[in-house]
This record gives C-alpha cells, structure tokens and sequence, in this order.
C-alpha cells in the first residue's frame, strides 16, 4: 500500500479545518435529477461505489455526525445525489464553503426495478462525467469482496472521462488485518495502470474509525489549489 498520509496538507486551511470540525456538517439538498443540481460552487468531492458498500456511513464518520447521511442494511438507501456541506458559510459567492460531499446512489443493486436502476445509474453518470467543480471520486470497494466487474466498468467510466479518482476499502472490521493488506496492495497492483486512478488505496472502516485521517489528507490534498 503506498502511505496517503504522506501527503502534504496545509493544516492551516479552511478545508483542514472544515474536514476536522467533528460534528459541524449539514445536508444542503438531494438531487432527483440532473436539473435540480446547484450552481457549481464550492470543490466537490463525490463518494460512490456498490449498493450498500458504506459510502453514506463513511460520509457520517469522516464528518463526525451520525444521521448526517442516511444509512441503511438494506440496499438502494440513498436515491438521489445528496449534498453535505460544513457549517459556517452562508453559501453567497464571497462566503462558500471550502468543500462539499456528495453522497451517491449505489449501483449495482439487483433488486431494485430496472427503470430506477437506469434513472439512477444515469444521473450518478451524468453527474460524474460533467460537473467541473469535481475535484475527486472516491470509489469505495467493499474489503470483502475486491474490485468486482461493476466497479471495474465505472472505474473505465471515469477513466474515459478523465474524472480523477482514488478507491477506499471499506469495512475492513470485517477481515483481518493481514488479508487487508493483500487486499490493498492488490487493488493498487489493479488499478496502477488505469490513467485516472490517483495512487494509494485507502483503507478504512467507519464501525471502528479506521483511516479516516487518511481519507481526510487524501480529500484536502485534491481539493488544494495546485
Ligand atoms: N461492519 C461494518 N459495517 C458497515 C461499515 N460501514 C457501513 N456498514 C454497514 O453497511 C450497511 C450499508 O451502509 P450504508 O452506509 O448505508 O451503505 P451505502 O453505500 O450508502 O448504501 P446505498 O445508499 O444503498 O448505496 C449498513 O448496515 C452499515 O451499518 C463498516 O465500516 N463496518
Ligand atoms: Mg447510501
């Protein structure tokens, strides 16, 4: 596994700051469709992956704000593309946030009627490919299972539409700490040569509050002015 936590971050920052104000977050809208997205604004940073992989969980725990994000066992629980914002700003143009998350629908998630799984695979695709205030995607892979042929297919996505994105593990609770880091160093081997893919895979688990600050140092560092 390549270190993230290697990266530099200015600490001083508003967006160090904002990533570390435990707590301090707010939901600004869900989006049922393309045209109800706000005005590009602040850096965005976009967490997808598999149905019920934990990204809205991991949004709550990166932010410290349990309920922040709804979560759920049961898969297709976040439907729309969901904004989180820290607190503080009034969100005029002189006063935006220094960064937001958006927490998305999952793919993959065989139960649901087709036509919702194609709106929905739609708008998270759209979405991707055209907003140009997205700094980075978090594709988050479940530690148990790997990268499987769905990731693999939205990863080419992002890959043709040069989206810059870096893959988290999630749940790593679940497996031991060895097979973790097989895991990881593995889907690094995977994804080396994709052109999109920004190095270093990130392990973490929301459950235990494993590589958060890791995940934090990956976030500030794509949305630093460079
Ligand atoms: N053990 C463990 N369970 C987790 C972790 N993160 C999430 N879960 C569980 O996994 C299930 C799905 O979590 P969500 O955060 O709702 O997943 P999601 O990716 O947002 O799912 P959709 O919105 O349906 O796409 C819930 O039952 C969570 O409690 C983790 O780090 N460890
Ligand atoms: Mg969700």
């Amino acid at each position: 596994m390549t270190e993230p936590a290697e990266l530099p971050v200015d600490e001083t920052s508003p967006v160090w700051a904002a990533l570390k104000a435990t707590g301090a977050w707010s939901f600004v809208r869900g989006v049922p469709a393309m045209r109800h997205l706000p005005p590009e604004g602040p850096p965005e940073i976009a967490f997808a992956g598999r149905s019920n992989v934990g990204k809205s969980s991991l949004i709550n725990a990166l932010t410290g704000k349990n309920g922040l994000a709804r979560t759920s066992n049961t898969p297709g629980r976040t439907q729309e593309l969901n904004f989180f914002v820290p607190d503080g700003f009034s969100g005029a143009l002189d006063d935006l946030p220094p960064l937001a998350f958006v927490d998305m629908p999952g793919y993959g998630f065989a139960k649901a009627p087709k036509e919702t799984v194609d709106r929905w695979t739609e708008l998270v695709f759209d979405y991707l490919r055209g907003r140009t205030t997205l700094k980075r995607v978090f594709v988050l892979i479940d530690a148990r299972h790997g990268i499987k042929t769905n990731d693999a297919e939205v990863l080419d996505l992002l890959d043709r539409a040069a989206v810059s994105y870096q893959i988290v593990l999630t749940k790593t609770d679940k497996i031991k700490p060895p097979a973790i880091a097989r895991l990881a160093a593995e889907t690094a081997q995977k994804t080396a040569r994709r052109p999109a893919a920004f190095p270093g895979v990130i392990a973490t688990s929301a459950d235990k509050g494993k590589g958060l600050d890791d995940l934090r140092r990956a976030i500030a560092f794509a949305v630093a002015p460079r």
